[in-house]
Parts: structure tokens; C-alpha cells; sequence
């Protein structure tokens, strides 16, 4: 066991309640120095009802709840407490002064997790859920990140890893003992099948782990065009707010106006744009360097037309944006008479903009298994699995090539080591640690 941490895990600001935890070997020690009763029990955990005194000064702090856990059956895996307080900051500040005062020791960010990561209570996936859960900004990507936590996502890792331990324990049998006859000789064409099978597999789930990524993190969209086309007016369309300044005056929008809506359950982060056009104003010159940034930040950019006048500028900007996943719109359709069939129409000013939000739920093409199912969707895991595909064209492409089952069976174990790092069970302890460092403190 560890030393014993402390922390807030609740918000620092009044509240009705709030919770303190400590975790570590001496924290029932610790606690019991500034609690009116004893804490001692035979069960797995027990509540108590009590005062946090300042026992030195004679000094009651508050009536609290407390909730103690015996290792393994808590969180982390450790001895913890819960301290339930009434939520005012000085009250925290005292509980936990009163903690370190006995032995205990402020928490890192993330540190509760990696503990009970470190103790086994839960996988390297089921960590990185919990801050997925923690930030998740709408129903489904808390969905999804639940999931995760439950240890349902860490479960699709399970067929690559039995499928490679297989493989490389019977290569290494075959290199090591090659007088066993009745152990499976692996031959080439089994490695292939497996890869093969395996390669179907991951394909898979990164797809689906991208589809997951993007209901679980939101995408970014830039608004881009000439000035006046109505760029400003759609993002306030979308929002069902002015929120972006809306004139007939060029280059009236500057800096990049954000807003954020929920689309059938996908979080969309807008950004209008300055307009894009020579200008010899140095500040509006500046905005025009940023609506160029954005449109390489961002996950899909919406060119706006204005129908009623098109120009060579428009052509430009459809340069700009030429290798970038983009949608054109022809606004102001409430003043035309004749529409072509094939061009997307709307009017940002009358909020006849349905046809653009259907183009951009085609365009991510969200199904209903995506947001129920578990998928690996995390930046990390997502980078790993990529990494996984790779490594076994690589193994595909020597088999071809008839390189040496030795060589071949290091490959392997490579890719064994990789699938293992997804949940951690091999992962290096540093990357562990930087992956928890981005956790908040308290979890
Ligand atoms: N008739 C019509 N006018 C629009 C429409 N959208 C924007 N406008 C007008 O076009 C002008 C420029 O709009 P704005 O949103 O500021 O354009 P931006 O410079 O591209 O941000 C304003 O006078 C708007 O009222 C539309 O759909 N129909
Ligand atoms: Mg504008």
C-alpha cells in the first residue's frame, strides 16, 4: 500500500455538501485524530455518524458522515475514507489541514485513479472513462463513457489478445521445442490468417472507435466566406441566439465568434469567421489570418455563398478549403426564384437551414449502434489501435517476403505488447503517469 492521500472531490466552492477523501495505510490512524468516535470495523465498510474536532484547540468543525472502506474493497483498493461535510470551503480547508497535520499528504491530480488503477481495481481503459465521464457534455457521450467505465469497452480488446497470445506461444513452441509434433506447427499461412482475421477486427473497431470520438468529444466546424455572405447570420441560425454581430457593412465580424449546439446528440462547436478578402486593414487583415487557421483546425468547414452574388473571390475561397472536409451553401434563397437542383440552399436570415444540419449528419454518419455500443474512442487508445494495423501489415508484408519465423515471431510479440498496453497491463510506468496526471485532483 501506498502512502495516504487527501483531497476535495468535490468543487471548491459553498455548497450543500461536500466530500473528502483519503486513501492510504495509515488513513484510519490519521482520521481517528480529529474524529469524535473510533473508527473501527469488521465489515467490508461501515458508516459513521460524527464530529471532526480540532482536538488540540477544543474545537468542534463540523457534523459530518462518514463513510470508511476496508482495502480491497474500495476504489482505489486501499484503506480509504469519504468524509461527507457541509459544503463550505473553510470547512474543507480545515478537514484537510487537520489530515496532513496526522500524516497525510495532498493528492495529486488523478492520483485516487491511478491507484486504483496501480491495485488492479480497474483497467488503463476504465481510468481514462472516468475523466471522459467527468467531461462529458451531453447524454450520449456520458452514455458511452459509462460503458467504458463498466469495463464493457476493455472487453473488445479480449479477442485480439487471446488470438495473439495463441499465435505467439505456439510460434515460440515451434521455435523453441521443434521436436513436440503434436503441438500445432504454425506455418505461414496460419500467421496470415490470423493477421488477416485480426486486421478485419481492428479496422472495425477504429471505425467505429471514430465515430464514437466524435459523440463523445463534439466536432468543430468553421463558418468561412467573402464578407456579407451571411456567415454570421448561420452561426446565429444554429444557435437561435444573435450572438454574432450581423451587418450589411463589410468585415463587420474580426475575431472568431464561437457557439456550441447539441445536433441529435453530437456536440458541434461553431466558429464564425472573419470574411475573406484582400484588405489593406491591418486589424481586419488579422482576423482573415485566423478564419485561415480555423479552417485547418477544424473537423468540417461550411463555405457560405451569397446566391444573389457570386464572384471569383468565392472560387478562391473554395481553393482554401480544397483539401479539407467542407460543405458549400447558397444563402439568401429567400430572394431567388430559380434553384438549381444539385446546390444546397438556405436562408440563414428566415432559419431555413434543416438542409444544412441534415448534410452534416450525413456527413459523420452517426448510426444508432454508435451511440449504444461500447468503441474504443479515446485519442490514446484510438492512436494504439492504429498503431496495431499497422504493425500487422508489416507482419502481412515480411510473411510475402519469406522472412524468418524468428524475426517474424518479434514482431508479433511487438504487437501482443501493444494490445496489452490499450488496458495497461504492460504499459510503461511513466506513460501510466502522464496519462493520470491529466485527471483532476480528487479523482
Ligand atoms: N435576404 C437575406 N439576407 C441575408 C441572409 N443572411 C444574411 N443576410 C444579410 O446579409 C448581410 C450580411 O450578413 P452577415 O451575417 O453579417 O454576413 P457575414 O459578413 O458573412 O457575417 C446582413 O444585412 C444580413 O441581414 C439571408 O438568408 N437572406
Ligand atoms: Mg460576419
Amino acid at each position: 500500500m501506498f502512502d495516504t492521500i487527501v483531497a476535495l472531490a468535490t468543487p471548491q466552492i459553498k455548497s450543500a455538501l461536500g466530500i473528502i477523501r483519503l486513501s492510504g495505510e495509515n488513513c484510519f490512524t490519521i482520521v481517528n485524530n480529529f474524529f469524535n468516535r473510533e473508527i473501527k470495523f469488521k465489515d467490508k465498510n461501515k458508516i459513521f455518524y460524527g464530529y471532526i474536532v480540532d482536538k488540540e484547540k477544543e474545537e468542534t468543525i463540523d457534523e459530518v458522515i462518514l463513510l470508511a472502506y476496508k482495502n480491497p474493497y474500495s476504489f482505489t483498493g486501499e484503506d480509504s475514507v469519504e468524509i461527507i461535510c457541509h459544503g463550505s470551503p473553510l470547512i474543507f480547508e480545515k478537514i484537510i489541514e487537520l489530515s496532513i497535520k496526522f500524516g497525510a499528504r495532498l493528492a495529486k491530480g488523478g492520483e485516487y485513479s491511478f491507484r486504483s488503477y496501480v491495485n488492479r481495481k480497474i483497467d488503463l481503459i476504465q481510468a481514462e472513462s472516468i475523466n471522459d465521464l467527468i467531461n462529458a457534455e451531453s447524454l450520449e457521450s456520458q452514455k458511452l463513457s459509462l460503458l467504458s467505465l463498466q469495463g464493457k469497452t476493455s472487453k473488445l480488446i479480449a479477442p485480439l489478445k487471446e488470438d495473439f497470445a495463441s499465435l505467439l506461444s505456439n510460434i515460440e513452441v515451434n521455435i523453441d521445442y521443434p521436436e513436440y509434433q503434436d503441438i500445432e506447427v504454425i506455418t505461414f499461412e496460419k500467421i496470415v490468417e490470423i493477421c488477416n482475421k485480426n486486421l478485419k477486427y481492428i479496422e472495425n473497431l477504429i471505425n467505429n472507435g471514430q465515430q464514437g470520438k466524435i459523440i463523445k468529444d463534439g466536432i468543430n466546424i468553421a463558418i468561412v466566406g467573402k464578407p456579407n455572405v451571411g456567415k454570421s447570420s448561420l452561426l446565429n441560425s444554429f444557435l437561435n441566439e444573435d450572438k454574432a454581430i450581423v451587418s450589411s457593412i463589410k468585415g463587420t465580424t474580426r475575431d472568431v465568434v464561437e457557439g456550441k449546439i447539441n445536433l441529435n446528440g453530437i456536440i458541434i462547436n461553431f466558429f464564425d469567421t472573419a470574411g475573406i478578402r484582400e484588405s489593406d486593414n491591418e486589424i481586419e487583415e488579422i482576423g482573415i489570418l485566423k478564419s485561415k487557421q480555423k479552417i485547418e483546425s477544424s473537423d468540417l468547414v461550411i463555405v457560405v455563398f451569397d446566391s444573389t452574388d457570386l464572384s471569383k473571390e468565392d472560387e478562391e475561397i473554395l481553393d482554401l478549403v480544397k483539401n479539407k472536409k467542407h460543405i458549400v451553401v447558397y444563402n439568401k434563397k429567400d430572394k431567388l426564384t430559380n434553384l438549381d437542383d444539385d446546390k444546397i440552399y438556405i436562408s440563414a436570415l428566415k432559419n431555413d437551414i434543416n438542409i444544412l444540419k441534415e448534410q452534416i449528419l450525413k456527413i459523420f454518419k452517426i448510426s444508432k449502434d454508435n451511440y449504444e455500443n461500447p468503441s474504443i474512442n479515446n485519442a490514446r487508445e484510438l492512436g494504439i489501435l492504429q498503431n496495431i494495423k499497422k504493425s500487422i501489415i508489416d507482419v502481412l508484408n515480411e510473411v510475402q517476403n519469406k522472412t524468418s519465423i524468428d524475426l517474424i515471431s518479434v514482431m508479433i510479440k511487438d504487437i501482443y505488447l501493444e494490445i496489452l498496453s490499450l488496458t495497461g497491463e504492460d504499459c510503461d510506468f511513466d506513460i501510466t503517469k502522464e496519462i493520470f496526471s491529466r485527471f483532476c485532483v480528487g479523482k
